[in-house]
């Protein structure tokens, strides 16, 4: 799709940090990260959410997803990870090519708590 965002990722056309491609599918590292290693695993072929997409995009996109998880664990060891995708408006979505995030976690305390709209909120300071 001509005017989206990771549409012109994919084809390099704006810059990202890539972490894993194949024929179906792109990583890269998000721009504004929740924690440390949190990347956006996308499919080529457009598709706005989760309702528009595809049994084969599904199955495509989820086949990579271990693999890059994998990979964010080898390099930067969290203890666990979160994997979030928003779809719609509502539900938090800001950018309308379907995404999955898998956003890497270190402990209790690594400042973060994932709602259920992705979005982070802060610890209370001690
Ligand atoms: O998440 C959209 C996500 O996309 C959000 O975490 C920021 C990320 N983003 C936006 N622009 C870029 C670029 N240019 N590179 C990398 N990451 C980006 P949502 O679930 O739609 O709120």
């Amino acid at each position: 799709m001509s005017d989206c965002l990771f549409c012109k990722i994919i084809a390099g056309e704006i810059p990202s940090i890539k972490v894993y491609e194949d024929e179906h599918t792109f990583a890269f590292m998000d721009i504004a990260p929740l924690t440390k290693g949190h990347t956006l695993l996308i499919p080529k072929t457009h598709c706005k959410d989760l309702f528009e997409m595809s049994e084969d995009v599904a199955r495509n996109l989820y086949a990579a997803a271990p693999k890059v998880a994998n990979a964010i664990k080898a390099a930067f060891n969290p203890a666990g990870m979160n994997t979030i995708n928003n779809n719609g408006a509502e539900a938090g979505q800001t950018v309308f090519h379907y995404h999955l995030h898998l956003v890497p976690r270190y402990d209790e305390k690594d400042g973060l708590v994932v709602n259920w709209n992705g979005r982070s909120q802060e610890f209370p300071p001690d």
